[in-house]
């Protein structure tokens, strides 16, 4: 361990003089990650000596994503030795700042279910509990998302080749997954797949404390292929098990390949637990809790229960006891496209055991919903196994002992519309556990010039207990804390400029408000509306020679799903929209576009700390949460939202008056759907403005033309526009005008601003996750 910038310096110039001594950042780099490793370790092997030796209670987080983003500086930070190593580098002649840019992005996830299992990591080992990640180690992230003439277009990114220093090989503890297989007489003919652990450490803020990621690789196995099988065909199904993340993040397709992905990990990380029990088995849920992440680990509970049956050899009741009594369930959405659903023959065909169990978890709850003389409505919807389709989240709510949503809104509509027969079965199951973000990546490590702000401000005690932000409250009129802090904003809107910059944007006004829309392209978040709208600006700006807003630079970015076409268009037509505004020397000067391409972990954290305004506009009741809404509030940018998903949460701690709310709440939206009232074509119909904008889109004379807006035109007009974006439309743009006017009073809008960064303590993941502990896992801080 190195404690002082000295010995640090000492250390690394030895070393680099040892590999070759050279002053290239590639060695450099190599030679810092190796150093930081060694420091880990120590605190990793002593870590896991005590878990081992206390027996306490560990939790396993199960999850198909973890969207960690780059770890040297995170790593840097949490050890403690942020600041010695980048002085010391500098005073060597080397950049930090450069360094980490050299670490791949490690896209191990699509959005924010991926990106909220890695901040739910950085709280455990923050909070000194016990818990640990369960994963897939895919060789290729997400893909890499270019924009080619407007269009986006997908790259391959393997990012394993060079995370050397972050993960280590357990070979000693590989495991075989059994897929396929005959059932009768006995279960023979199984293709067996090697499962490697790869072992990442997850390091504890300034607390010694190292809690484990476990990525899982798939490898051919030794052992006998059945007669049937070939070879060359086998091992390249094997290989593809880990080796590429689905880019969906709302669509379920139903692949057998997901299918496997998703038993290999579960199978894997149950076998290793089961292993490595300091207990009698039947003590399991005293030991051990399982959280799955949304149901894509669902098939986690079946497979418990056939170790449980065929390898321990329990009964069947207390096999079910014991896998309700450990695993828990996080639903992450209500839109019917996300809902996993499995066909039955390709189940019991991949898994022909675990599908015989599902089958009889499903005859023995019919059976009970029987005997209850439970309505036929009911009983369908509770179903598991349903016309030859099982529903994993009704596997999931009936085989875990907590189901929880993931903002209050959410859950609400959980308990009271999508799983309305289930909350009835298993009220006592319901709980909400609204989402949060590590503020150490998010803050501290993002920004630390407002981080430096806080801390002269208020003291140092927050970073430990971010609640306390709130004695930031007592600033929220104190005029030199305003300066300040608007200081710090342009600090990180220069910085960002300069990155984006670097992309080829033309020239962005620094002194412009930043208005950013970023997460996944998708008909619910609607970019589509945003876009609309700055389409009429434009109109405006060149119709009516009086209307010369205040200058706005429009920040979008955020990748669509390869197949989604809509979205994909959504992105073109932005680009498309944003050449011409771009180019017009008026209209320029007061609206300007920025596509930032491959949007990413890394991408946001300069993205986040510049903003002035977060749009979170989805279509109320579709975000569950969201979390780039509580990622901006701590940087100080007012939401411009509807009441939806954590925004409704948002909105009760800043009060209304510092935010910028519009749009129809979500009581109206399920009432508009279930009656089916809502016409698209009457909202145009009743507005110049919109029929013009609607006209003007519909025949392509917004752009430039060259882009294709088939599946556009489907939804709005077609579809009567689902996601309600015309309907919303005015209020949108009304919304707006206030913001406009507000960000001219400076007294007015630095106050707003600190009152948001006021109020985001309790939207640290420390919060999430200390509530998930106290009454859900029931973990000892050791
Ligand atoms: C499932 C089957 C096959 C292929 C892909 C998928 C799949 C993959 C990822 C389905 C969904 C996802 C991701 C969902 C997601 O990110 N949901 C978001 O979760 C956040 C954390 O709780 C919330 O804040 C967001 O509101 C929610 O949209």
């Amino acid at each position: 361990m190195f404690h002082s910038k000295e010995k640090f310096k000492e250390e690394f110039a030895k070393r680099l003089e040892q590999a070759g001594g050279n002053k290239e950042p590639r060695l450099a780099y190599a030679v810092l990650g190796a150093m930081v490793r060694e420091v880990v370790e120590e605190d990793w092997i002593r870590t896991n000596k005590r878990y081992k030796e206390s027996e306490t209670k560990q939790l396993y987080y199960f999850s198909i994503e973890f969207l960690i983003g780059r770890l040297l500086g995170q790593n840097l930070y949490n050890l403690g030795i942020f600041t010695i190593v980048q002085e010391g580098l500098r005073e060597l002649g080397y950049s930090l700042a450069e360094l980490e840019e050299m670490e791949p992005e490690p896209g191990l996830g699509n959005g924010g279910l991926g990106r909220l299992a890695a901040c739910f990591l950085d709280s455990l080992a923050a909070l000194q509990l016990p818990g640990h990640g369960c994963g897939i180690r895919y060789k290729g992230g997400l893909f890499t998302q270019r924009i080619e003439d407007g269009f986006q277009t997908e790259y391959p990114t393997d990012w394993i080749k060079e995370m050397g220093n972050w993960e280590i090989r357990r070979e000693d503890l590989t495991v075989e997954i059994p897929f396929y297989g005959r059932l009768h007489p006995h279960l023979t003919d199984m293709e067996w797949v090697k499962a490697v652990p790869y072992d990442m450490p997850v390091i504890g803020a300034s607390n010694g404390t190292v809690n484990t990621l476990r990525l899982w690789q798939a490898e051919i196995s030794e052992r006998p292929l059945p007669a049937h099988k070939d070879f060359e065909e086998y091992a390249m199904e094997t290989a593809a098990i880990s080796d590429r993340l689905y880019p969906n993040d709302s669509l379920v397709t139903g692949k057998i390949l997901r299918l496997k992905q998703q038993y290999f990990m579960c199978s894997a990380s149950l076998q290793t637990i089961l292993k490595t029990l300091p207990c009698p088995v039947r003590q399991l849920p005293a030991h051990v809790a399982i959280q799955i992440n949304d149901t894509h680990p669902a098939i986690a509970i079946p497979e418990l229960m056939r170790i449980l049956l065929d390898v321990e050899g329990l009964e069947w009741e207390e096999a079910w006891y014991l896998t309700t009594q450990t695993i828990s369930y996080t639903n992450h959405t209500i839109l019917g496209e996300a809902m996993e659903k499995w066909d039955s023959h390709l189940l019991s065909a991949l898994v022909p055991r675990v599908y015989e169990i599902i089958q009889e978890i499903d005859r023995r709850f019919k059976a009970q919903l029987q005997e209850q003389q439970c309505k036929e409505e009911a009983f369908k919807k509770m179903s598991i196994i349903d016309d030859g389709i099982v529903k994993m989240a009704v596997l999931a709510v009936v085989g875990s002992y907590k189901v929880n949503g993931v903002a209050q809104l959410h859950t609400d509509i959980l308990k009271n519309r999508e799983m309305k027969e289930l909350y009835r079965q298993f009220s006592g199951k319901f709980h909400n556990k609204t989402n949060g973000i590590s503020h150490r990546r998010w803050l501290i490590k993002a920004n630390p010039e407002l981080t430096n702000l806080i801390t002269e401000s208020i003291g140092q005690e927050w970073i430990k207990k971010p609640i306390l932000l709130n004695n930031l409250n007592k600033f929220a009129i104190d005029a030199s804390f305003q300066e300040a802090l608007k200081a710090v904003k342009q600090t990180k809107k220069n910085q960002l400029i300069d990155h984006v910059g670097k992309a080829g944007n033309s020239p962005i006004d620094p002194l412009s408000i930043f208005d950013i829309h970023i997460k996944r392209f998708h008909g619910y978040k609607r970019q589509l509306m945003n876009i609309l709208h700055i389409q009429s600006l434009y109109d405006r700006i060149k119709e009516d020679s009086t209307f010369r807003p205040y200058p706005r630079t429009f920040f979008f970015g955020g990748k669509a799903a390869p197949g989604y076409e809509f979205a994909k268009q959504v992105i073109k037509l932005i680009n498309a929209v944003a050449s011409k505004v771009n180019k017009d020397p008026l209209v320029r000067k007061h609206i300007h576009i920025v596509f930032v391409e491959d949007y990413n972990v890394s991408h946001g954290e300069k993205l986040f700390p510049a903003a002035d305004v977060s749009e979170q506009i989805s279509t109320a009741s579709k975000e569950a949460s969201g979390t780039g809404n509580m990622k901006f509030m701590m940087n100080g940018a007012i939401t411009l939202g509807t009441l939806d998903g954590a925004n409704v949460e948002i909105v009760e701690r800043v009060g209304k008056e510092n935010a910028f709310i519009f749009g129809l709440h979500s009581q109206q939206i399920m009432q508009l759907e279930k009656h089916k009232s809502y016409r698209a074509q009457d909202v145009i119909e009743q507005s110049p403005e919109l029929a013009t904008l609607m006209a003007r889109l519909l025949h392509g004379e917004f752009s430039d033309g060259s882009e294709n807006i088939s599946f556009i035109r489907k939804q709005l007009v077609d579809l009567n526009d689902p996601y309600f974006v015309l309907k919303d439309f005015q209020s949108y743009a009304t919304v707006h005008e206030e913001m406009v006017a507000a960000y001219a009073n400076s007294a007015e809008w630095w106050g707003m601003s600190v009152k948001n960064i006021a109020e985001s303590g309790v939207f640290s993941s420390d919060r999430t996750i200390q509530q998930y502990s106290d009454e859900v896992w029931h973990l000892e801080k050791i």
